[in-house]
């Protein structure tokens, strides 16, 4: 039997295909692998050392920064500052963007956004979590440092995406536009293999992930939905099953393999959701849609989103294309 490909063996591959020039989408995802096996290994200590709950301060949108927040936060941006095509990042975990303003600016083409660990609130209850990234071609000249400008893009204008998932295994899946692949990590060999090729999440299926414990301030739209998912008057005509981790990679990711929705809406007193459009909703939606799957805010695709603020929000429902449909239309029912 053939051993599968590594991801690094993966992308000299396929490197005809990609938009990168020769090397770039190996460095910058061998700065992201590498951080993500750190990542790895700190989160298999959970536990046995002093690396759970808090870390005793909030980021700028006032929520709880785990131990782990921080250092994954840290491990990533070194990881993408030492590389020399990363001329800045931003992170759930910094207020403002990071300009990687030593980094050779005529080598620096790309900005890289970044949720260093989704789901922190599962650390330490030994649930999956995980990483979320977005990489774009910096717009201002590269005779300068980067500006907000070059983060404050249209989610379309993506040029890969990715997510690393540390759950019963730890996987990458990522995109560069060129549909969807997925890599398992080999902890004894310290190498991530192909394990998922060409992705396709299923046009529908039958499960969908929601906290249902908002519903009392859910709009109608969405108390309606809610009530359809569990009557049966569905697609299928049978009730989904509900399946909710409270990670948005594993939730997401799950659904993508058996098919599904996951919807985070808007409701009473949070008016634009929870979840973050550049660096949780932006690159999730670039991997559905390579996939064959859909995501939009309810009524808009999320790519075509106007972004106004790096730590701005938006409702999310992700998924297979025909269940996202259904949720919209039940959604537009109020109006
Ligand atoms: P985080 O990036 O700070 O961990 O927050 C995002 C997480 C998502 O992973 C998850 O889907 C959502 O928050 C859960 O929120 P809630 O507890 O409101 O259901
Ligand atoms: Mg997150």
């Amino acid at each position: 039997m053939i051993d599968p490909l590594t991801l690094n063996e993966f992308i000299v591959k396929k490197q005809d295909e990609v938009q990168f020039s020769s090397g770039e989408l190996s460095q910058l995802l061998g700065a992201i692998t590498l951080a993500s096996k750190i990542v790895h290994r700190e989160i298999n200590k959970a536990g046995l050392l002093d690396i759970t709950g808090s870390a005793g301060v909030q980021n700028i949108q006032g929520e709880d920064q785990q131990k782990l927040d921080v250092y994954a936060n840290e491990k990533f941006k070194q990881a993408l500052a030492l590389r020399g095509h990363v001329c800045g990042i931003a992170s759930e975990e910094e207020d403002d963007f990071v300009s990687f303003s030593n980094n050779n600016q005529s080598l620096s083409k790309y900005v890289v956004a970044y949720d260093p660990i989704d789901g922190s609130s599962n650390i330490d209850v030994n649930i999956p979590v995980g990483t979320i990234f977005s990489i774009y071609k910096r717009k201002s000249s590269n005779e300068k440092p980067v500006e907000i400008s070059d983060f404050l893009r249209f989610g379309r204008e993506q040029v890969a995406a990715g997510y690393v998932i540390y759950g019963s295994s730890t996987m990458l899946v990522y995109t560069t536009g060129q549909g969807v692949n997925g890599f398992t990590f080999d902890p004894s060999v310290g190498e991530f293999y192909l394990s998922h090729e060409n992705m396709r999440i299923p046009e529908r299926g039958s499960i969908y992930s929601i906290n249902e414990g908002n519903a009392d301030k859910f709009s109608e739209g969405a108390k309606c939905y809610l009530e359809a998912c569990k009557s049966g008057n569905t697609l299928s005509g049978k009730p989904y099953s509900a399946r909710y981790v409270g990670s948005l990679v594993a939730d997401f990711h799950r659904n993508l393999i058996k098919g599904g929705i996951f919807i985070y809406p808007s409701y009473r007193g949070v008016p634009n959701g929870k979840l973050r459009l550049l660096y949780e909703c932006n690159p999730l939606a670039f991997i559905v849609e390579q996939a064959g799957g859909s995501a939009s805010d309810g009524n808009t695709r999320i790519l075509d989103l106007t972004m106004n603020e790096l730590h701005q929000r938006c409702p999310l429902f992700i998924g297979s294309k025909e269940m996202v449909t259904e949720a919209e239309n039940l959604m537009r029912s109020e109006i």
